[in-house]
């Protein structure tokens, strides 16, 4: 497409963005490289803040997520336009607001397809159609005699200029990717990996997940000493911090991180049988060092106390201690975290861990265990065959 000599093209994309997506920005991208756009302006919808259960409002939350996710396009820009009025915007008046700020400028306005059917139920859609060239992002979802019928209709009531963007063709939304985040499942590559981050990491759309943390967090703190706590919101933190470099689900690490040592106070001589009445095996290394058991018994209590169902956070409580061979992500975060969590110091080695661990858990993992094995070997204490058997598996990472 060529130029107009000095005409900026502005490209508009009005939208929830609740939250924006790989597909919105497809869109915008196509629009931006197909019409030549100076700027891509995306324009949040500006509905009623209402405040989420976190205390930030849900502007704000679509707005950083719109900064996470434009920060690597230039030719990306966003506006708070809608936000700042008091009243609901309709369209025409956007395009007003852009007119005046960018006189002369040629203004194009991206929609979906199915807006293109509903348009002539927008306020003044011939103001619009003054204002601005259409783009129609298409989804496929009408088949191609229809849509140019429409297209023809709005043409010839309204002079619109509507044009076709060539995108491939998807079906995410919005709405799809706050119930992923909900379930906790993974929503890496349906949004860029900066949304991603801010969404795991703030907690988004998670809301009944959030409350139940906090209420388990209280639950703990009544349940084990001072400095247990605090060495438990030390592992928090490391093990969120490793997820999310080793993409892991963050809340999830966060839960298992919480609970690793929920049973460490629960009296030695009820370790054997609430493990047995709930048919977990105990060994011998155990029965002879109860304080061992606290892994095991942690994730029936984790279950039974905490409700916790996820068998991948109650599996990494249950090898926290020993490790075992073969750990999945979750296990070894967990295990590593333990280890390196910033409230402990009389580890040897801690700092070069605590840096390896940034690139290498099985390394890590490896390195943690020959250490323990040394420090269990001069203290001359039973070695759990598990703890041996994790040792034996690992080195092959030495
Ligand atoms: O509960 P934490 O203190 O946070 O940490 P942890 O669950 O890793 O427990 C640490 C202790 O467990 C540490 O002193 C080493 C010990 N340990 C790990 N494997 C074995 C073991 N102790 C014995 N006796 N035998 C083992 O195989
Ligand atoms: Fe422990
Ligand atoms: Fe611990």
């Amino acid at each position: 497409m060529t130029k107009t000599e000095g005409k900026k093209r502005i490209g508009i994309f009005g939208g929830s963005f609740n939250p924006i997506h790989t597909a919105h920005l497809m869109i915008a991208e196509a629009a931006r490289d197909q019409y030549a756009l100076d700027q891509l302006i995306f324009v949040p919808t500006g509905h009623a803040p209402h405040k989420t259960f976190h205390g930030t409002d849900d502007q704000t939350i679509r707005k950083e997520l719109l900064l996470c996710a434009i920060q690597d396009n230039p030719g990306f820009a966003l506006s708070t336009y809608e936000f700042e009025r008091e009243e609901v915007s309709y369209t025409w008046e956007t395009l007003l607001h852009f007119r005046e700020e960018y006189p002369g400028a040629e203004l194009y306005f991206l929609i979906g397809e199915d807006s293109l059917y509903d348009f002539e139920t927008w306020r003044y859609p011939e103001r619009i159609c003054e204002e601005a060239h259409i783009l129609v992002a298409l989804r496929g979802s009408k088949d191609a005699e229809v849509l140019s019928e429409q297209i023809s209709h709005l043409q010839d009531k309204y002079h619109a200029q509507i044009d076709l963007l060539n995108i491939p063709g998807f079906a995410i939304s919005s709405t799809f990717i706050r119930e992923q985040a909900t379930k906790g499942h993974s929503i890496r590559y349906i949004v860029p990996d900066a949304v991603a981050n801010y969404i795991v990491s703030h907690n988004l759309y998670r809301d009944t997940h959030a409350m139940q943390f906090e209420e388990m967090e209280r639950k703990l703190r009544s349940n084990i000493k001072k400095s247990r706590y605090i060495h438990t919101q030390g592992v928090i933190a490391a093990a969120r911090h490793l997820a999310q470099i080793h993409h892991y689900n963050e809340e999830k690490a966060a839960i298992a991180a919480l609970l690793h040592d929920c049973a460490k106070y629960m009296p030695e001589e009820e370790r054997v049988a609430y493990c047995e009445s709930h048919d977990v095996e105990v060994n011998d290394a155990e029965r002879v060092n109860l304080t061992l058991l606290h892994a095991k018994c942690g994730a029936i209590m984790a279950e039974e106390e905490y409700g916790i169902e996820n068998r991948e956070i109650l599996h990494a409580i249950r090898v926290h201690t020993t490790g075992e061979p073969e750990m999945n992500l979750l296990d070894k975060i967990i295990f590593v975290a333990d280890y390196i969590e910033p409230n402990r110091t009389h580890a040897p080695n801690l700092e070069m861990l605590r840096s390896l661990a940034e690139t290498d858990l099985d390394r890590t993992t490896a390195l943690i265990l020959s250490d323990t094995l040394d420090y269990l070997k001069k203290t001359g204490r039973t070695i759990d065959d598990t703890t041996q058997e994790a040792y034996d598996y690992y080195k092959q990472y030495l």
